[in-house]
């Protein structure tokens, strides 16, 4: 029995992880040679087409992360529970980015750093307060109610859109596209969770931008994307921050990655750029995670946070 680490990063601090929290395990590296019967379990993050079959005992694939759009598209992905990434690690340093990100949206943080260069004390105003803003998660899922929680407790007034109709206490939550337009329409910072599946690629694009609230506190909406570069059409991001119909952009992840040094938004002056590291998986608390799910399905208990093949996430 092993468990085939397949990965397109280093994967040397995992197969250490893996090697710590599952010692009963083998681990095999997918590029060196190993016996492809003994697989029972593989942890992966984009793996190479064809690199996933031909594994008869397999019985798990993990994704490394939370989303798994990388698997989604995987030419004959084998017919075996799809594990993601949802622990705690992960979904509080995704609310630390987010809760930051809108307070320095709030307090307008980037006006005062151009001012400290400029040797300009830019006193003349006094920002809303939290109260005073209202954001949109779209995508109220693990990570978007964890940073919707956070962001109330700074005052914020939040609220959620969800593809299913859903309850959460303290919240009011739209779904589906019957829901969207009046979830815009309260929305003065829209913060982007939602997986890429086939009926979000692309939705973060003009029209959606032009429905945002137009009458907000902060001076114009602003979007705040950590969701995945495939929701979002860049050229209408940087259009609609031109002719003033978003005041700011805060993106983390981009059609493209690592984002091309040509891209205009690496420069834009109301564009802050982060390299998809909103919510990095550290590979002790990941493996510590798959070693207890593995425990758990070798006991006879299910997986957690099984995908759900046909809904893409
Ligand atoms: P969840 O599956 O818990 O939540 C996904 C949410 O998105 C759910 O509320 C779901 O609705 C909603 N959703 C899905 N499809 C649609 C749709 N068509 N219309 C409206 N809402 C929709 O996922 P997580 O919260 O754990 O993670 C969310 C995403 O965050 C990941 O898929 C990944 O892409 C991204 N991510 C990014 C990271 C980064 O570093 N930038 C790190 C980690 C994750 P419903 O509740 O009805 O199912
Ligand atoms: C994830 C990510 O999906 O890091 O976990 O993007």
């Amino acid at each position: 029995m092993t468990l085939l680490v397949a990965l397109t990063w280093d994967p040397k601090p995992w197969v250490d992880r893996f090697e710590l929290h599952l010692p009963e395990y083998p681990v095999a590296v997918l590029g060196n040679e190993f016996d492809r019967s003994a697989v029972r379990y593989v942890a992966t993050w984009g793996p190479k087409p064809g690199s996933l079959s031909d594994l008869p005992a397999l019985e798990a694939i993990f994704s490394l992360g939370a989303g798994v759009d990388h698997l989604m598209g995987y030419p004959n992905l084998p017919d075996v529970p799809i594990v993601r990434v949802s622990q705690d690690d992960l979904t509080h340093r995704m609310s630390e980015y987010v809760v930051m990100h809108c307070l320095l949206h709030l307090r307008d943080q980037r006006r005062y750093d151009a001012a400290q260069r400029a040797k300009q004390w830019d006193a003349d105003r006094t920002p809303p307060i939290a109260g005073d803003v209202r954001v949109g998660v779209m995508g109220f899922g693990v990570l978007g109610q964890d940073a919707a929680r956070k962001l109330q407790l700074m005052g914020f007034d939040v609220a959620g859109w969800s593809r299913t109709p859903k309850t959460v206490q303290g919240f009011e939550i739209f779904s589906g596209p019957e829901g969207l337009e009046k979830f815009l329409a309260r929305t003065d910072i829209l913060v982007s969770l939602m997986p890429l599946t086939p009926e979000t690629r692309g939705i973060l694009n003009a029209s959606l931008f032009a429905k945002l609230a137009r009458d907000g506190q902060l001076g114009g909406p602003i979007l705040i994307n950590v969701g995945r570069g495939g929701l979002q059409v860049e050229s209408d991001i940087l259009a609609a921050l031109d002719r003033g119909i978003l005041k700011a952009a805060t993106l983390d992840v981009f059609q493209v990655e690592p984002l091309p040094t040509d891209s205009p938004l690496w420069t834009h002056p109301r564009v802050t750029v982060t390299p998809h590291n909103s919510a990095v998986s550290d590979p002790d608390k990941t493996a510590r995670y798959i070693a207890q799910q593995i425990r758990r399905h070798e006991a006879g208990e299910p997986f957690q946070n099984i995908v759900e093949r046909s809904r893409g996430y």
